[in-house]
């Protein structure tokens, strides 16, 4: 029988090369759906046409206990998140709520619904469970490149909701028996990245200005410098993590890092346009506290699973790039949800 998987977050970015990926191996693919009339549920029902919905929300503890009775699936991928740094400060405690307390009620209900208690562990034919663990736990960092056993220094809300997640399933799977574990994702990024994101904006930008619709574009710190990779490649890791003997954490990253800067000169580059005719600094871009470097060290994942990234940062920046000329020009507006690539 096909096994069965719910995810979470199944409107963005990683939810959606996620299903794609789980239909490809034969899995049902469930997409948990929030909100009255949320438009991204709409994308999600045009192209992801094989998904079967079930409404529920991570603030909503019930809700969730439902989704799992009603679906019973043999793994859950909790990537249901606000996922937005900067929001994180204007919105801490609803960032709380989501990031954080999401994960503990999401486990909650995959507990209660298995019959887990204190002094019954989980048994052979549990609900395997992802968290998707963020670099940004990592923050200020202590060491370079960051593996698994580096130490946190997280540097927004956002950082700090995504360290409980990862200790509360840490937790569950010492206290229950739990087969739950984090992937530890550096940056991953896409043509359907959400427009918010750097690298996205800055694609979106250089089509804006390639096409005559732009004239400049506005950006905060150029030096920070994150360890960018090919989303389609990344949620391959998470459901090799689910298939591994023993439920582990791994950093799934590239090993290399660039600046912000170097990732506008690439997709400058792309369209064949100079940047610095168009690239306009913007103090109130810059963050209250800033992650200045992140840099994975994928080696276990290497080791133990045998992913390995796929995509080169040149090769995604013009992939980008190329899409959104495409988009654009076909008149497609990417900052409304209509159009997803
Ligand atoms: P994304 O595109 O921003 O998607 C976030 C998802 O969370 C959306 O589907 C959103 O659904 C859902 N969501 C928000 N609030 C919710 C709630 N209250 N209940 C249920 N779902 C809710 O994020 P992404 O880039 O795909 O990332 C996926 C996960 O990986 C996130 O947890 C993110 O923090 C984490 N992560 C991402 C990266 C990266 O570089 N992309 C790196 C490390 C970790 P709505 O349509 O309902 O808003
Ligand atoms: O693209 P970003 O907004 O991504 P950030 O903050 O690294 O977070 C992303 O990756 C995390 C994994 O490490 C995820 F957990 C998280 O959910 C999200 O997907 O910003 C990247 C860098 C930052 O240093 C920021 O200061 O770009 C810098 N930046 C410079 N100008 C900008 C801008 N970022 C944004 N969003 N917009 C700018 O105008």
């Amino acid at each position: 029988m096909a096994r069965r998987a719910l995810i979470t977050g199944i409107t963005g970015q990683d939810g959606s090369y996620l299903a794609e990926h789980l239909l490809d191996q034969g899995y049902d693919v469930w997409g948990l759906v929030r909100g009255q009339a949320n438009p991204r549920v709409a994308r999600v029902r045009r192209l992801l046409q094989d998904v079967q919905l079930v409404r529920g929300d991570l603030l909503d503890q019930g809700s969730l206990i439902s989704a799992v009775e009603r679906v019973q699936p043999d793994e859950v991928y909790n990537l249901g998140a606000i996922s937005f740094v900067p929001m994180s400060w204007e919105q801490a405690e609803l960032t709380a709520e989501v990031t954080g307390m999401g994960v503990l009620r999401m486990l909650e209900a995959i507990r209660v619904c298995s019959g887990i208690t204190s002094s019954r562990a989980a048994g052979s034919g549990q609900i395997r469970f992802y968290q998707a663990s963020s670099s940004e736990m990592f923050g200020q960092v202590r060491e370079t490149p960051q593996n698994e056993r580096t130490p946190f220094h997280p540097r927004s809300p956002y950082g700090v909701a995504k360290a409980y997640g990862h200790f509360l399933t840490q937790n569950y799977r010492e206290s229950y028996g739990m087969f739950a574990v984090s992937g530890i994702l550096f940056n991953h990024e896409s043509p359907r990245r959400g427009a918010e994101f750097v690298t996205r904006k800055v694609t979106l930008g250089v089509a804006r200005i390639k096409l005559g619709l732009a004239s400049e574009l506005r950006l905060g710190n150029l030096e920070a410098r994150r360890d960018w990779g090919y989303a389609g490649d990344y949620v391959q890791a998470m459901r090799l993590m689910l298939q591994a003997g023993t439920p582990e954490d791994y950093v799934i990253g590239t090993g290399h890092t660039q600046s912000v800067r170097e990732l506008v000169i690439a997709a400058f580059e792309a369209a064949q346009l100079d940047w610095e005719s168009y690239v306009v600094g913007d103090q109130a871009l810059h963050r209250p506290a800033e992650v200045d470097l992140l840099c994975a060290d994928p080696k276990k994942a290497r080791v133990q699973l045998g992913w390995e990234p796929t995509v080169a940062f040149e090769e995604l920046v013009a992939m980008m790039v190329e899409s959104d000329l495409k988009l654009l020009s076909e008149g497609a507006d990417p900052e409304q949800d209509s159009s997803w690539p």
